[in-house]
């Protein structure tokens, strides 16, 4: 199976006053990233407020970004909604425009057996024949797997891996240690220095949008060996992450971009628009982030 490797920012969906997708925006985004040297994106997720857009939306999201990519990185599809079917018909419907994989939250709000979500994810390889990612994030989507669950799910034919959004380094080790056939994917942003630690190679996350560099750059100096710059480099991404979870990370994501000179629109209702006071303090941690900052 393809490997993967690096950071892959959690894309942010432009949209404009109407709650229509932006594409200008979002090409100036893809362009400013993969300058930096993203290794591609994950589309339409929770970063992406996914569930917060019609179906079609997503399907044009994710056809936008690949042809704007044009084979520049992997584009890796969240095509999860709520029905095996609905999630298939997703899938078909951006099937061929160079996808790298499909990935889907484990289905939700109703209270599925272990053997009813595995069937899932059989059903959305088999049906679709692409690379299929498990996106594992207890904290939103509810459903939670023990170490043995996972691993028998990656076992499974057809999936890719996992994209771990979960504190539990010890269950990450143990999935790097048990599938080495499989790509685990770190899912939170604040611990992609400890996670390269258990042999994680690739990262998906939402703040990569406006700090990829610093998070690529971690990973150089891991892999150089230079664990104190790699630390360094990852306390100036978790300050920053901190006023990020303050605010409401996803708009204050949109919002640093909009100080970085990229216009996303504000987040989807019932997000709300950000304050003053917020611009504010993002501004000033944003200053924080870049003053004397060595990559
Ligand atoms: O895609 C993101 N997870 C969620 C991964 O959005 C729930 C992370 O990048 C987090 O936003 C980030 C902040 O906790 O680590």
């Amino acid at each position: 199976m393809k490997q993967f490797e690096g950071i892959y920012p959690a894309i942010i969906t432009p949209v404009d006053a109407e709650e229509e997708i932006n594409e200008k925006a979002l090409e100036q985004v893809i362009e400013k990233t993969l300058k930096q040297g993203v290794s591609g994106f994950y589309v339409s997720g929770s970063t992406g407020e996914s569930f917060l857009l019609r179906d079609e939306q997503r399907v044009q999201l994710i056809r936008t970004i690949c042809g704007i990519v044009n084979g520049r990185g992997d584009v890796i599809a969240n095509i999860g909604t709520f029905s095996t079917k609905g999630s298939i018909r997703m899938a078909e419907a951006v099937a061929d425009c160079g996808v790298a994989a499909v990935s889907a939250v484990p289905p939700f709000y109703f209270p599925y057996s272990k053997e009813e979500i595995l069937q899932y994810y059989r059903d959305l390889a088999s049906a679709t024949g692409m690379p299929t990612l498990i996106y594992n994030i207890p904290k939103m989507s509810g459903v939670s797997f023990d170490t043995q669950e996972l691993i028998d799910f990656l076992k499974t034919d057809g999936i890719l891996g996992v994209k771990q959004t979960t504190m539990d380094l010890m269950q990450t080790e143990a999935l790097v240690r048990e599938c080495t056939d499989k790509v685990i994917f770190n899912g939170h942003d604040e611990i992609w220095l400890p996670a390269l630690s258990v042999g994680v190679k690739a990262a998906i996350g939402s703040s990569f949008s406006i700090m990829g560099d610093v998070f690529i750059g971690i990973k150089k100096a891991f892999d150089a060996g230079n664990m104190e710059h790699a630390r360094y480099l990852q306390g100036k991404g978790n300050a920053m992450l901190k006023t990020l979870l303050e605010i409401g990370i996803f708009p204050a994501i949109k919002g640093v971009l909009k100080l970085q000179g990229i216009d996303c629109g504000d987040c989807i209702k019932p997000f709300q628009p950000l304050t003053a006071k917020d611009y504010e303090k993002l501004e000033k941690a944003l200053e924080d982030l870049y003053d004397g900052l060595t990559i």
